[in-house]
């Protein structure tokens, strides 16, 4: 079986969210297009508590984009974003979630989440390796927001739990806080086996 993940296409990560990835609401028609396309869809959802240990009202003197370190992890500084239950942590509008099976992460104020399936400490699961498991998936296709960082470690995990694993480039957006993130962020997905596909090579359009 075949699954599509679909990451973090939730509204502070678009153009005038908290923290706002630059063409971030392209992603959304590539995602709706793609669902028809599974019988299996997973979206993740950025879910923190409003205390979170990556916002920078946490950290007095630090400014976002600062790397700190936070419970021996380097922690990135972010602006507060995708608090639980709030508008900002809504998908977009315009994302056809119907089918899909939510997972929520970074739920804990301790401990920053980037991929789907764990925390950045790789102690505690989501859910999502056993959800697809039980489905009997064995090939994942990953698209959404961050390249550089969700998007990206979603997909790295998903290959270390077996997956054999697809990213849709043109399905993603990334943030770049520094130049060249995103292109950096696409090698190291492709060294891990990752194959790099577009959207036109899943869907005839
Ligand atoms: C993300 C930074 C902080 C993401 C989430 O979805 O890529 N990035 N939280
Ligand atoms: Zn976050």
């Amino acid at each position: 079986m075949r699954a599509l993940i679909v990451v973090d296409i939730q509204n502070d990560f678009m153009p005038g969210g908290a923290l706002s990835v630059p063409h971030g609401e392209e992603t959304v028609p590539v995602a709706n297009l793609l669902m028809d396309h599974f019988d299996i869809v997973v979206a993740t959802q950025d879910w923190h508590p409003k205390d979170h240990s990556s916002f920078v009202t946490r950290h007095p003197g630090s400014k976002v984009g600062d790397v700190i370190e936070v419970g021996g992890l380097p922690q990135v500084v972010w602006p507060v974003h995708c608090v639980a239950g709030t508008r900002g942590a809504a998908f977009h509008p315009a994302l056809n979630v119907e089918k899909a099976t939510i997972f929520h992460k970074g739920v804990l104020a301790s401990i920053d989440s980037y991929s789907g399936f764990f925390d950045n400490g790789h102690k505690r699961a989501t859910g999502l390796g056993d959800f697809l498991r039980e489905k009997a998936v064995g090939e994942v296709f990953v698209l959404g927001v961050a390249t550089d960082y969700c998007v990206k470690l979603t997909a790295l995990d998903a290959v270390r739990e077996g997956f054999k694993t697809r990213l849709i480039e043109d399905g993603c957006r990334g943030v770049n806080l520094h130049d060249g993130d995103v292109v950096k962020a696409i090698t190291a997905m492709r060294e891990a086996g990752i194959a790099i596909l577009n959207s036109h090579q899943l869907v005839a359009t």
